[in-house]
């Protein structure tokens, strides 16, 4: 096939055929049953692409969605960018078998990924940046009511407070006031309402004794599924069940957040029967103590998942590589292997080396930026390595051997007896934490600088 622009907007059966597109692709829907497939152009990808030979994509790749490409142990090849459409949101798999993977530019460096997983036993090659990223999923609170705050109203009916998004929120919780944050002495109820139609999109029933978790002076349960709210929507919180030994709140005043801007409190507060949408509009109160919700800015409620890079096959360094993610984990399943500066930049994410560093071809510099567990499972060999204060490094390995320095700003564990080798150039451990058993200790330093493991001055 030969086209300017070829836009698959459902799936795509090959009939066991190629497909080479002379042009700019876009694959809306899963595409399966193909053997090769080749795109000159640049390539939209939003749906799973299965091929039993090579997928080679010559120009920019941008995934639409989270994409698995999958072959019978052949080769993928991108040899230009590849990117997502939103920050975090899209991950990339590649399940190529013994198949070859070969990035020739860099990986979100526009646009990062949420993930980038390559499965397969086959060899990958690096030739640029990685980057992944997750979405800070900070919980914002819509409503806080100052802990220990006591009600001053018994209002057995419901009692609603508008809101409206301005941008996609996701509500994880919902809370409801508990006056004197001693627990509930009653029963109440939470809801949202669509303000438009007064229909309830999500609701929880508090019972009567210490449920939820009381944060502040509201008691929080979480929904089972969390509720995803699109910019536009108008909004309803509402409680009832309050009564003369579990009181609300009526002109008291509390903390509002709207996550950024994401939402807007409206200022109105309406009441009704009790679980009835709340009808009346009530003038002179602007918030109730009564109910409130936690949400997050964006779909997805989840913290910290994702955004992790895992590379199982033998990576092969074509070019100086930095590789980044948000707090997330960067895994390396086989060797490592490149006369290029390796950095990798987690967060606190752990980093991991499997197989063996340098064993074919040295790195160069070797940096590990990440303040939870950064592992060396096999021996290692570099121009130099420094690992960054915060969190530990595990030399499981036995063998770090360097031209140059090696530097641990951070505790150091050794799993195995251990032989850290430069030329004729320094080795630094700088926490008093590292932990060295007289049987771990390291057991030779070549040169003796320091003459000692000694923790770094
Ligand atoms: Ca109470
Ligand atoms: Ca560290």
């Amino acid at each position: 096939m030969t086209a300017t622009t070829v836009t698959f907007t459902s799936t795509v059966d090959g009939g066991a055929n190629s497909l080479a597109v002379a042009g700019i692709a876009s694959f809306g829907g899963a595409v399966t049953n193909m053997t090769t497939l080749s795109v000159s152009g640049t390539s939209t990808i939003s749906a799973n692409i299965t091929t039993t030979s090579t997928q080679a994509y010559t120009g920019a790749v941008t995934l639409g969605a989270s994409t698995t490409l999958t072959t019978t142990n052949s080769a993928v090849t991108f040899s230009s960018t590849v990117n997502g459409t939103t920050a975090g949101m899209q991950s990339l798999t590649i399940a190529q078998g013994s198949g070859a993977v070969t990035f020739s530019s860099t990986v979100g460096a526009t646009v990062a990924l949420n993930s980038l997983s390559v499965n397969g036993s086959g060899a990958i090659t690096l030739n640029g940046n990685v980057t992944t990223y997750t979405l800070s999923a900070t919980t914002y609170t819509a409503y806080t009511v100052a802990a220990n705050a006591v009600g001053n109203q018994a209002y057995g009916g419901s009692l609603g407070m508008d809101f409206d998004v301005i941008s996609t929120i996701t509500i994880s919780q919902l809370g409801v006031f508990d006056s004197g944050s001693n627990g509930l002495s009653s029963p109440i109820n939470v809801r949202i309402y669509n303000r438009n139609t007064q229909a309830v999109v999500a609701s929880l029933a508090f019972a009567a004794g210490q449920s939820g978790t009381l944060i502040n002076g509201s008691r929080f349960m979480a929904l089972a599924t969390p509720l995803t709210l699109s910019a536009g929507f108008q909004g309803v919180i509402e409680a009832d069940g309050y009564n003369a030994s579990e009181l609300n709140g009526n002109t008291i005043s509390q903390v509002t957040n709207t996550g950024g801007g994401a939402i807007s409190f409206v200022g109105s507060s309406r009441y009704g029967s009790a679980g009835q949408y709340p009808g009346s509009l009530d003038a002179s109160v602007a918030q109730y103590l009564a109910g409130t919700f936690q949400y997050v800015v964006g779909t997805s409620v989840s913290t910290g998942t994702g955004g992790t890079q895992s590379y199982s096959g033998p990576v092969t360094l074509a070019a100086a590589t930095t590789l980044t993610t948000t707090d997330s984990a960067v895994t390396f399943g086989s060797t490592v292997d490149g006369a290029q500066a390796l950095t990798v930049s987690t967060g606190s994410g752990a980093i991991t080396f499997t197989g063996v560093v340098g064993g074919t071809t040295a790195l160069g510099a070797l940096t590990l930026n990440s303040t939870g567990v950064t592992t060396f499972s096999a021996a290692v060999t570099a121009a130099s390595v420094t690992t960054n204060a915060g969190g530990s490094t595990a030399i499981n390995g036995a063998t770090i051997t360097t031209t140059g320095a090696q530097t641990y700003n951070d505790a150091v564990t050794l799993g195995a007896g251990t032989t850290l080798t430069t030329t004729d150039s320094a080795v630094r451990a700088a926490s008093r934490s590292t932990t060295c058993s007289t049987t771990r200790r390291p057991q030779s330093i070549s040169p003796l600088t320091p003459t000692r493991w000694v923790p770094k001055r």
